[in-house]
């Protein structure tokens, strides 16, 4: 079979930052030090936080949970996804040897390092220029699904179970991704089956990230404001230290993550493919100044085939607010833009003042 997702453009190679933080820097390089402007303002409203959504309910008593689910992906693009059904120990096996993984000595893990052109390996992505601020935190990204699209090439064999245990998790996730997507579709009134068929056999992505502490936070960035470019994103936090900030209002919300619950985020393909009914949320991850964060996101996208633009079934008597374009150069574009807030989506929009997608 044809992969379509080889050679589609790679990250520029900047330092390790996990190397650089061991090494008591007395001064912060320049080019991680983020304007204070870009840090906004912070919700000081502790009460507020994304909505639950328990699965086993969504399985049993459809017509609550599935109005609760809808308000969440319309009202706040995000939510915690309780009682998922997928066990404890294939989430704790990931910890163990993610943590692992980080802990080995750099040349080691270098081994998976990224390589040019190819968007997986162990690295940082998104580094598109010489001048570009850039990220406190590495992260090792594996293309997971579907399964001959895996370049092993890239997936650590130490430590030794690191591999069956990514396996596992991915199979699993795939599992809990489709079955909320298919939910989504029908509460935005189109056939499931057909959702179903773009993403059973689609594409997932892992990413699993680390955050080294950094003596200075409030000068930093763990991961730069942005939304997902894919379908639907499920990430687990894999230690205690919080660090997850969603855009809601103009201000940012950190997130408290459930033990154990995944949290669920609308991405900007389905903004697209949902003409707008549903939309990407901005956000990011800000780190401690002791200690060091995992977590793990899990990004799924429509095959390769599917055409990225508003679903036929929504457009039928409605206008279309966004460009319809090959999931192909979709993903060029993704791969090859700085990570920017909404920008992404903003240029696929048919009343875009930016260059769209189609014309850069
Ligand atoms: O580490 C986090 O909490 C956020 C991760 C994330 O947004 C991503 O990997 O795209």
């Amino acid at each position: 079979m044809e992969n379509k997702l080889k050679d589609l453009g790679g990250s520029v190679p900047v330092e390790n930052v996990q190397a650089l933080s061991s090494n008591n820097l007395r001064e912060l390089p320049i080019r991680y030090i983020r304007p204070e402007l870009e840090f906004g303002e912070l919700s000081t409203d502790e009460s507020l936080q994304i909505p639950i959504i328990d699965m086993s309910k969504l399985e049993e008593d459809q017509s609550h949970e599935l109005a609760q689910l809808h308000m969440a992906c319309k009202n706040w693009g995000f939510f915690q996804l309780i009682n998922h059904g997928v066990e404890r120990k294939v989430i704790k096996n990931m910890k163990k040897y993610i943590e692992e993984f980080f802990r080995l000595p750099l040349e080691e893990k270098m081994v998976f390092g990224q390589i040019p052109n190819n968007i997986e390996g162990y690295g940082q992505a998104f580094v598109v220029s010489d001048d570009q601020k850039l990220d406190w935190g590495d992260m090792l990204f594996l293309i997971s699904l579907p399964t001959f699209q895996r370049n092993l090439r890239f997936w650590p064999t130490t430590p030794k179970s690191f591999r069956a245990s990514i396996e596992k998790y991915s199979f699993e996730l795939q599992r809990v991704a489709v079955c909320i997507l298919k939910l989504m579709a029908k509460n935005l009134g189109v056939d499931p089956q057909n959702i179903g068929s773009m993403y059973e056999d689609g594409v997932q992505g892992i990413r699993m990230n680390y955050y080294p502490p950094c003596s200075q936070p409030n000068k930093v960035m763990g991961l730069t404001t942005h939304s997902d470019a894919t379908g639907l994103t499920l990430l687990t936090q894999l230690n205690e230290i919080q660090g997850l900030q969603i855009k809601n209002n103009g201000k940012w919300v950190p997130i408290k993550p459930i033990p154990g619950a995944f949290i669920v985020n609308v991405g900007d393909i389905i903004e697209i493919m949902s003409n707008g009914e549903y939309k990407s949320i901005e956000h990011r991850a800000v780190v401690n100044a002791e200690k060091e964060r995992l977590s793990i996101a899990a990004f799924h996208s429509p095959n390769m085939n599917t055409i990225i633009g508003p679903l036929e079934e929504l457009v039928k008597n409605n206008k279309g607010n966004y460009k319809s374009i090959t999931h192909e150069q979709f993903v060029r574009f993704v791969v090859s833009t700085k990570l920017d807030g909404k920008s992404l989506v903003r240029r696929m929009k048919f009343e875009s003042n930016e260059n769209s997608l189609t014309e850069s």
